[in-house]
């Protein structure tokens, strides 16, 4: 027996990932509704080798189904998900609405898989950002060794983290740039991206961080533990798929970069590719379609006591948002609805 599980969002970038990752990882699903706002009703989707009809989320009746995966806006998720969590159905939501409700468990399975049982506050389950979400796995396993202290992380984001408009913005800027007469303008984003680099992402708060960076600060300690300090600079890049990050780590213990190197290799979710020569780590192209979260260029800080930078990779779309929801759904399954 399976799950009665409920895609909301399914026609966009990360609903679609949904899908797929459900499909590949063959989710035990017994039946599954594609739902989408009445402007994508009636839109085909792809569910393996199957093609599901979307129906409309306003009219659905989450009574009697085990999850929903939302992956819609923040002022969609608080119209419907309350609806589904009344109904009985569990949400797992990838905005950013509830992850910082003391209530409601803000979860990466291969670090915080405990905090699942906290479901119940209010049948929410909240996915976190996705440029926190590929640093905390690779966090996690070093915290637990040499108890981190200090956090400074620059961010290299790509456009498909912003939705389609960006992506095709990118593209056509891009190709716009050789064709007199063609240039693109920004609309997506504040600034020309193709060819560029811009240091927002999100909006600016009073502190002078844009609300991605404050995000990374507050989900960190969230998942991890709340005494680690961190301090971030997001960057979009002209990139489609796959955010990096360069990570400077400063902890309480000393940790020789050999043994961080080793920790990182055994610990879930993480594909060590560090080999001191051309080539020897990962890019943001290689990493698309791919579960894992890649470490590269793990190496001692020698400007502090304890310090280390290495290099993180992952696809935004997978470990950053569709991926961790059904890892999450996967959790819920095993752990307390045991249908599967
Ligand atoms: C970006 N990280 O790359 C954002 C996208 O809070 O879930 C995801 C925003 C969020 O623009």
């Amino acid at each position: 027996m399976g799950y009665r599980v409920a895609v909301v969002g399914a026609t966009g970038n990360v609903g679609r990932e949904m899908l797929n990752i459900l499909a590949e990882r063959q989710f035990p699903v017994d039946e599954l509704a594609v739902l989408a706002s009445r402007r994508s009703l009636g839109t085909e989707v792809s569910f393996g080798d199957k093609t599901l009809t979307t129906q409309d989320l306003d009219t659905f009746d989450f009574t009697g189904w085990d999850m929903a995966l939302f992956a819609v806006g923040s002022e969609a998720t608080k119209t419907y998900a309350p609806k589904a969590a009344a109904a009985g159905c569990v949400v797992i939501d990838n905005s950013s609405l509830y992850r910082y409700d003391p209530d409601i468990p803000l979860i990466v399975p291969e670090v915080n898989p405990q905090a699942v049982h906290d479901y119940k506050n209010k049948n929410i389950i909240a996915n976190p950002n996705c440029s926190t979400a590929q640093m905390v796995v690779a966090l996690k396993p070093l915290h637990d060794r040499a108890k981190i202290k200090r956090v400074v992380v620059s961010t290299y984001q790509s456009v498909s983290g912003s939705g389609k408009d960006a992506i095709d913005e990118l593209w056509n800027q891009t190709k716009g740039m050789y064709v007199p007469g063609q240039e693109v303008e920004p609309s997506v984003y504040p600034k020309q991206i193709a060819f560029n680099v811009i240091p927002h992402i999100d909006v600016f708060m009073d502190s002078g961080d844009t609300k991605e960076e404050w995000k990374m600060i507050v989900e960190t300690k969230k998942i991890i533990d709340p005494s680690i300090k961190v301090t971030a600079t997001c960057v979009r890049v002209p990139v489609f798929v796959g955010h990096s990050e360069s990570v400077n780590i400063e902890t309480e213990d000393f940790l020789d970069e050999d043994e961080a190197r080793d920790i990182l290799r055994e610990a879930p979710g993480i594909l060590v590719v560090d080999k001191r020569e051309n080539g020897g780590y990962v890019t943001p192209v290689e990493c698309v379609g791919d579960y894992a979260t890649f470490i590269s260029r793990i190496r001692q800080d020698v400007t502090v006591e304890n310090g280390l930078n290495l290099w993180c990779v992952s696809d935004n779309l997978r470990k950053g948002a569709a991926l961790n929801a059904v890892q999450i759904a996967e959790l819920l399954g095993r752990e307390v609805l045991k249908k599967g």
